[in-house]
């Protein structure tokens, strides 16, 4: 593994030593789904005992950095220099129904941007990750996004709307519009750390998603950027509202999206 940092090397040890327990606790999601309860308490522990293992491990190494993760929230939140943005379960829906994808999603921050990120799909055995300027990678080798120029020839892949989301209706347009500018096909595949990812190593030409949390999307931007990819943001206010593409679609992508 090409690790460009003792940052990364941090990253790269504590999501391995908390994907074996992930992996484990995968193992266990068929023999619940059949109880009348489901494995919704289990896969909430899966997520937190992921979630503490990550913690521990990059604490140890650095006491005083600040923490932002999905199932505790923050850590010496006053660290505005340096913070760790981590997502144990990205996907936990897939995750609870006992589809193989999700992915731990790691990010690091200096200042408040995001200099690397790695995403490790356990169940594939896939990892990808970047630093600022030493490009993107998907296990041992380099990736870039693909060279699609043309929103009709591109496959595209979303998620949402959440259950909750008052703007379903806006988001549902979103679909039929994008829809209908490509040949190709949307996908949902119920992961946004994957979904970035898989942009970046030329597998999707764009994705976008409304009302993501930070978490979900942090280590994929760095990966994107490095792959050559494009990030942005559709009304910047609360929530996360991400289009990620090559960068060649993404003017066409961004104005099929937007909608008065
Ligand atoms: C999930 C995302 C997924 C999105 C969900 C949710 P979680 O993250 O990755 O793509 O559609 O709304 O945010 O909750 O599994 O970490």
């Amino acid at each position: 593994m090409r690790l460009t940092s003792p940052k990364m090397n941090l990253m790269y040890k504590a999501c391995m030593k908390a994907s074996r327990s992930l992996i484990r606790d995968f193992g266990e999601i068929e023999k619940l789904q059949v109880s009348s309860k489901g494995p919704a308490d289990f896969v909430t522990a899966a997520d937190k005992r992921t979630e503490k293992i990550i913690i521990e491990e990059l604490l140890k190494a650095h006491p005083d950095y600040g923490i932002l993760s999905e199932e505790i929230g923050e850590i010496n939140e006053k660290n505005k220099n340096n913070r760790w943005i981590i997502d144990p379960i990205d996907g936990t829906l897939n995750f609870l129904n006992g589809i193989p994808h999700f992915a731990i999603s790691i990010a690091y921050e200096e200042k408040k941007e995001i200099i690397s990120g790695l995403i490790f799909d356990p169940i594939k055995d896939e990892i990808f990750f970047a630093e600022k300027g030493s490009g993107a990678f998907f296990n041992n080798s380099r990736i870039r996004v693909s060279k699609k120029n043309k929103l009709k020839d591109s496959l595209i892949v979303t998620g949402g709307p959440k259950f909750a989301s008052s703007r379903k209706e806006k988001i549902f347009q979103q679909y039929i519009r994008v829809s209908n500018s490509t040949n190709a096909a949307i996908r949902k595949f119920g992961s946004a750390a994957l979904a970035m990812s898989y942009v970046a190593a030329g597998r999707f030409d764009g994705y976008w998603e409304w009302e993501l949390n930070y978490w979900d999307i942090a280590a994929g931007v760095i990966i994107l950027k490095e792959a050559g990819g494009y990030v942005d943001y559709l009304e910047p206010k609360k929530v996360v509202n991400v289009v990620a593409t090559n960068s060649k679609i993404h003017e066409e992508l961004k104005t099929v999206l937007i909608i008065d």
